[in-house]
């Protein structure tokens, strides 16, 4: 039931206010919210938006309440990714919309549709710089990170406000979105008929966005005509939720895939035609590339040699036409939603028509079956203490039948091992620093995930990784979330054994703690800890505390010798050429 708006005579209006007539601002925000379904709100309250975290929670939203607003952020970031709806993260003026703002950008980088809502403090004395508690021009300062900013000036625009706010979210590409509420407008006092009337159930909000037919037929055609063909899955496959289509589409065409790393899962691992384990084979051989919901940034090289062949033409299905010719030039654009593209392809598809050589399915074959015993090889190995692999294998085999579980997975080594030993059998299952290659975004993803599916949820983190939003396990354990924090502790960032070449006493820069204690953090809020030393170790910790379905910490030290500095993207960390006291 709506608030007031719909229904004026409810218990909290009459008390508040002198006229049952009456809605204010607080009111009519969490009306929006509901009439057009957000269940839940992640936040933290202060000036000016306490009440309204409290009336969201009287009124039947969850309100989920963190120690830090980037996890709230990244929380409700990666609930819209998970559920097509956007996430919605409540911040207070100034200081918490900016530790906000970081997940928000972090949410348009990555194309997750989420509404940071923020309190403002008074518009006059804001813009004349007087020096107001929590003063900062927020709507501009969030523009240049979102996918749009809107302010709400009065409160019978607060209805047209959330409707643009949630269609800009989720509608396209979704990003992150910034919706200015001033605590004036919070606290204003409107007749509830016109405050009903004002509020916007939006219909439709991610519309289909059917491709144009020539679009099929060329990419089809294109596809006909490789030898060497390949399809790479985003992320953004996996979000479009179209996984039989996908998966058809692959099968009746035989084509291998490769998935991004949050696109694991969307077809198992184990899938024949997962090109996974051929990965720099199949990219710089392939002769025909469709992407599907994935972007030739960074992750895949820019598109360019080294990693592919010049001679390699690419089909892009995306919803951002100008995407299309980024980083190179796209033969074949389908440009609309992954759905509809999906489906127009498999209309459109003749049987037999496209058939990639058995000397490239072969030649795959061989690939992975080599990659495969070398990577059985160094799995098998029990090094004391445990390096990456060791430990990984650990949990590998215990979530092996477990595909309920999600795998929220960060750090330098931890991420990249992580990623290459864990296999995933479900969709939308593994959730990690993304584009950015953020660290800090794990308890916010752990929650977010724990919250909107009541699943399991595995943390795997780097010890530097985990120090970003460590305190949220107090969150976790207040609200009893079945979440597993697995702490890959190697003592530093990338490893725990580099010195200060000064001679001084001070660690060197990359340095953390070798012999903290995480499992004894989470004690302090009736978690359970785990201290771990080897593979067998680990397997009984995960494997009870999974069966617990409570919080829990597992402290696993690996070998401070084991990573390498920057892990897989060696490539990209500058050094000093004339010597800086790096070894
Ligand atoms: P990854 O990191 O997994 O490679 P990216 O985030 O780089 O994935 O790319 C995802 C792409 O998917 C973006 O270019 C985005 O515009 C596109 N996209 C998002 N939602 C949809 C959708 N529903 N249909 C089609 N394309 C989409
Ligand atoms: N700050 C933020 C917000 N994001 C970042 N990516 C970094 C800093 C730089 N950085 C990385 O790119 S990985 C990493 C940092 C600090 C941590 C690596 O250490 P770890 O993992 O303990 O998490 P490993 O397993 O020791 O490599
Ligand atoms: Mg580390």
């Amino acid at each position: 039931m709506l608030a007031t708006a719909l229904n004026p005579l409810n218990e909290v209006e009459t008390s508040k206010q002198e006229s049952p007539r009456l809605t204010d601002g607080f009111h009519l925000v969490v009306d929006a919210l509901k009439l057009n379904g957000i269940d839940t709100i992640y936040g933290l309250a202060g000036i000016p938006i306490t009440d309204l975290a409290r009336l969201a929670q009287t009124e039947g939203i969850r309100y989920i309440g963190f120690r830090h607003e980037q996890s709230a952020g990244n929380a409700a970031a990666i609930a819209g990714y998970l559920t097509r709806k956007p996430g919605i993260c409540l911040t207070v003026s100034a200081p918490g919309f900016l530790n906000g703002l970081v997940a928000t950008a972090n949410a348009t980088t990555n194309g997750f549709p989420m509404i940071q809502i923020s309190g403002s403090s008074d518009r006059e004395i804001v813009d004349l710089q007087q020096g107001d508690y929590e003063e900062l021009d927020q709507l501009n300062a969030a523009k240049p990170y979102t996918k749009a900013a809107f302010r709400v000036s009065r409160p019978e625009d607060i209805g047209t406000g959330i409707a643009r706010a949630i269609r800009a979210a989720v509608s396209g590409r979704p990003g992150g979105v910034y919706l200015d509420l001033t605590a004036e407008v919070l606290g204003a006092a409107l007749d509830a008929d016109t405050g009903m009337k004002s509020l916007v159930h939006v219909v439709d909000p991610t519309p289909r966005q059917i491709p144009a037919p020539d679009s099929i037929q060329r990419a089809l055609d294109l596809l006909a005509s490789a030898q060497r063909p390949l399809i790479i899955l985003g992320k953004d496959a996996a979000y479009a939720q179209a996984d039989s289509d996908i998966r058809s589409f692959i099968e009746k065409t035989g084509i291998p895939f490769l998935p991004m790393s949050m696109a694991k899962g969307l077809l198992p691992d184990n899938h024949p035609q997962s090109a996974a384990a051929a990965r720099s084979l199949v990219l710089a051989q392939a002769d025909v590339v469709m992407l599907i919901g994935a972007r030739l940034n960074w992750l895949l090289g820019h598109g360019k040699a080294p990693q592919w062949s010049p001679t390699a033409k690419f089909i892009q299905v995306d919803i951002s036409p100008t995407e299309m010719d980024s980083n190179r030039p796209i033969a074949a654009p389908i440009v609309g939603d992954i759905g509809s593209a999906v489906s127009a392809l498999l209309a459109t598809l003749k049987s037999g028509s496209i058939r990639p050589s058995a000397v490239w399915l072969k030649a795959i074959t061989d690939r992975k079956q080599h990659n495969a015993e070398s990577m059985a090889a160094r799995l098998a190995r029990n090094p004391d203490p445990m390096d990456f692999y060791s430990a990984l294998r650990a949990i590998r085999d215990v979530l092996a039948d477990k595909s309920d579980v999600y795998v929220v997975n960060e750090g330098a080594n931890t991420l990249d091992f992580g990623r290459n030993v864990i296999d995933m059998h479900a969709p939308r299952k593994r959730l990690d620093s993304g584009t950015w290659g953020v660290m800090g975004i794990g308890m916010g993803y752990a929650i977010g995930a724990a919250v909107t599916s009541a699943k399991p949820v595995v943390a795997i983190e780097g010890d530097s990784a985990f120090g970003f939003c460590g305190m949220e396990i107090e969150t976790i354990c207040r609200y009893e979330l079945p979440v597993v924090t697995v702490v890959f502790n190697n003592g530093g960032i990338y490893r725990g054994d580099d010195v200060n070449h000064s001679g001084g006493a001070d660690p060197s820069p990359t340095i953390l703690m070798k012999s903290a204690r995480y499992d004894k953090l989470i004690e302090a809020f009736g978690g359970t800890g785990h201290h771990v030393t080897d593979p067998q170790g680990l397997t009984q910790a995960l494997t009870d505390a999974l069966a617990s379905g409570r919080p829990a910490i597992i402290n696993c030290v690996i070998d401070p010798t084991a990573g390498t500095e920057s892990g897989h993207l060696q490539s990209l960390n500058p050094t000093s050429q004339i010597g800086s006291g790096r070894k």
